[in-house]
């Protein structure tokens, strides 16, 4: 009789961090099974986590390593791809290579990666698609409350009164938070959803809902203080005790115009203070926020405002409270704790020359980088060779074409992932990476739990795991002793010793089904469910209101481009489509781009559903089926950017300035037309 084996793991989609049981026989996986007694899903997984298998058996897969040859790919073996990619790293200088890392790699994965580009390439030129999330998360809750993580957890969240989801399409994207939301609600909690589309998150969740005009949650969050003040239900206490800061942001405040801010977000002021009582009057109110925050110009401004609200309201240190920036990626936390980023060493630490001075200690190396590196977009602008690992530029970038034109006019590219995606299309070498049912590792999802990933079969074809790949190409280019690793269990153990948040942690008690919620500093330590107890991590301890004033976008409507452009996600979907549209299940429930449209826009434009429309923006133009639609504004256009066939990232184009950079991508200027 066959033996069937169940390999307990984690979903590598989005950041919830849902156990699966892989179902192995005969040394492949034929299906999963719920994982009843995981704490973050109970055995409730959405479409994606249930098909979460069927990619890794595509026949796209890349099997071997590719290189390019008069504009043509052929088979090479590892030891030629290497050798060739290690000659070229060896040939340019520190200040010209770049290397894009990705939250599809376990943590073992980029800690090896950064620890590669620092000690062998000597540059912290290294970033990740955690840009595109949640860049101006980091400098605006360091700059409010001292650390950009979630402050809650997951499963805590039942423990709310009052949810304030704004910017996030949460039963598209985060389903089993989404499901907790649910539980609160039948206990009695008050939910409200902020978004320009009345989406499914909206229908199926909210008592009170805000159609507000895009980018204009700053203007709406402020209006919420002035009348929390104005009623004075601020919580006194707390603010004498753990904050700074506040008689300004009450100065600021009584300058504002309340119908001017009901002109901006579009939204009556009876609304707004029905939600400003709603959220104040909880004992416990919890705020969860996403891309329709952050991915804006003024996403900082936004972010601010919302630490500013929960800081007013004393919605800190206490499960179900917080600001909660939801990590988009199975490891969208860990690919910021292991510091494969421009301006952080391991652990958040600082790059300076004291760190890489600890590190190079660590590490046994000297002359570690001590200056901050390019940051995603500068590198596909500026370098001249681009290593680029599991990310997919020519459709999460924004502005495609630029984009194409800067990698077409790289002197050297290689692409990792594991299929022949648009970016790796353009490179000179394509390296194939075994799937995350084909290694062991950790990775780190939205509240801070860290979890063992298992490996359940052998790599397909000759594909390595990312790690290995790394190693190789140390040892090749003369770093035997640093990259000497046997297994993602010893990489581990380098990670406790210099990541403090995980010191406690270890692959043993990894083994419970729970994981361990970082910060853990000792191995007796429970690991830590709610942040910010006793006080902040400011340098002072407490929490700091900052003035965020309204900016508006950065592109605006204008005669030519006279309505507004934003995109997100769907639940059968990730991302650039890689993975979902080559699981048969997933694209069979939607094979095909769309655009939605408010009925009076296409009334105007005489556009019936399912008409081919082109948009138009000042970088681009692409087609695709107007769904004409009650639930989204007027003025206002929405597409799924999971379709490479009509990608909005042809459209969008605008970034914030340092230090978000953040790509405008949630709001550009578009025409419409008829095709
Ligand atoms: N199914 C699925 N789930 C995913 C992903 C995926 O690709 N597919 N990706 C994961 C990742 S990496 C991330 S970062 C997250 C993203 O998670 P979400 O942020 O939930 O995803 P989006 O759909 O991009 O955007 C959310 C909502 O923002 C709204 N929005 C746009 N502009 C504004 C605005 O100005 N104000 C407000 N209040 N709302 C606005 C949009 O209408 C949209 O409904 O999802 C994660 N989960
Ligand atoms: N218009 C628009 N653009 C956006 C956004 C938006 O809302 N609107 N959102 C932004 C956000 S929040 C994000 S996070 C980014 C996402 O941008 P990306 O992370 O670039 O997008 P993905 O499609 O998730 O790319 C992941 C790649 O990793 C590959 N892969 C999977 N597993 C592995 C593995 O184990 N190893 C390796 N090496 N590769 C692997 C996949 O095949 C895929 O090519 O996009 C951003 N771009
Ligand atoms: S909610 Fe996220 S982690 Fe859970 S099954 Fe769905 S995609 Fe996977
Ligand atoms: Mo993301």
């Amino acid at each position: 009789m066959k033996s069937i084996e169940h390999v307990p793991t984690i979903c590598p989609y989005c950041g919830c961090g849902c156990g699966i049981y892989l179902v192995v026989k005969d040394g492949n996986v034929v299906g999963m099974e719920p994982w009843k007694d995981h704490p973050v899903c109970e055995g409730k997984n959405c479409q994606k986590g249930r098909n979460a298998h069927a990619f890794s058996y595509s026949e796209q897969r890349l099997q071997r390593p590719l290189i390019k040859q008069n504009g043509v790919f052929e088979e090479a073996s590892w030891e030629h791809a290497l050798g060739l990619i290690a000659e070229k790293l060896q040939g340019v200088d520190a200040e010209a290579v770049g290397f894009i890392n990705s939250a599809k790699c376990t943590n073992e994965d980029l800690y090896v990666i950064q620890k590669f580009v620092r000690v062998v390439k000597k540059t912290n030129n290294m970033d990740n698609a955690s840009r595109f999330c949640h860049s101006t998360t980091v400098p605006a809750l360091i700059s409010t409350v001292g650390s950009g993580v979630m402050t809650t957890s997951t499963t805590s969240i039942e423990q709310a009164d009052c949810i304030f989801v704004v910017g996030t399409n949460l039963q598209e994207t985060y389903p089993i938070i989404a499901r907790r939301v649910i539980r609160a609600k039948r206990k009695g909690a008050k939910v409200i959803v902020v978004d320009p589309r009345r989406t499914i998150t909206a229908k199926n969740l909210a008592d009170l809902y805000l159609q507000v005009y895009p980018a204009a949650d700053n203007a709406l969050v402020n209006g919420m203080m002035r009348i929390i003040i104005d009623e004075g239900l601020e919580d006194k206490n707390f603010i004498d005790k753990k904050t700074s800061g506040f008689d300004d942001l009450k100065d600021y405040l009584t300058t504002l115009d309340l119908s001017e801010i009901e002109r901006t977000t579009d939204i009556s002021i009876d609304a707004i203070k029905e939600t400003a009582l709603t959220y104040a009057k909880a004992e416990n109110a919890c705020i969860l926020y996403n891309a329709g925050i952050a991915q804006h110009g003024a996403g900082i401004e936004n972010i601010r405002a919302l630490a500013d609200l929960a800081l007013l309201t004393g919605n800190y240190g206490k499960p179900g409270t917080g600001v909660n920036p939801l990590r988009g990626h199975a490891n969208g936390e860990g690919f910021g704790d292991m510091g494969p980023l421009p301006v952080f060493y391991p652990g958040f630490q600082k790059v300076n020359e004291e760190t890489a001075k600890r590190f190079e200690d660590i590490w046994g190396v000297k002359g570690l980088p001590s200056t901050p590196g390019m940051t995603y977009m500068d590198m596909v602008e500026n370098c001249k060779v681009l290593y680029i690992v599991g990310a997919n530029p020519m459709l999460a970038a924004p502005d495609t074409n630029s984009v194409r034109k800067a990698l077409q006019d790289k002197d050297f590219l290689v692409v990792q992932d594991i299929f022949m995606t648009e970016t790796a299309k353009l490179a000179d070498i394509v390296l194939p990476t075994a799937t995350f049912m084909e290694k062991d590792g950790t990775i780190t999802g939205v509240d801070r739990r860290v979890q063992r990933m298992n490996k359940a079969v052998e790599p397909a074809g000759d594909t390595r795991p990312d790690w290995v790949i790394f190693c190789e190409l140390a040892k090749m280019m003369g770093y035997e002793e640093q990259f000497s690793f046997s297994s993602p269990a010893e990489i581990f153990e380098e990670i406790r010793t210099c990541v403090p948040q995980y010191k406690g942690i270890t692959y043993e008690r990894l083994r419970n089904p729970h994981g361990i919620q970082w910060p853990c500093p000792t191995e007796d330590h429970p690991g830590t469910e709610v942040m910010f107890v006793e006080k902040f991590p400011t340098a002072d301890g407490l929490g700091h209101f900052q003035i965020a004033d309204y900016k508006p976008p950065l592109e605006l409507p204008d005669e030519e481009y006279p309505y507004v452009f934003t995109n997100g996600r769907v639940v059968f979907h990730f991302h650039t489509g890689t993975m979902t549209r080559r699981t048969k299940r997933l694209n069979d429930e939607l094979p095909h781009g769309f655009a939605e449209i408010s009925r009076a826009d296409a009334r105007e434009l005489a556009i019936e559903e399912g008409d081919e429309i082109m948009l138009k923006s000042r970088r681009g133009e692409i087609k695709t089926f107007a769904k004409v639609t009650d639930d989204i504004r007027k003025g206002l256009i929405f597409m799924p950017w999971h379709f490479s066939e009509c990608a909005p990232n042809v459209l969008t184009g605008p970034s914030a300035g340092p230090p978000s950079k953040m790509p405008e991508f949630k709001f550009c200027a578009v025409r419409i037309e008829k095709v």
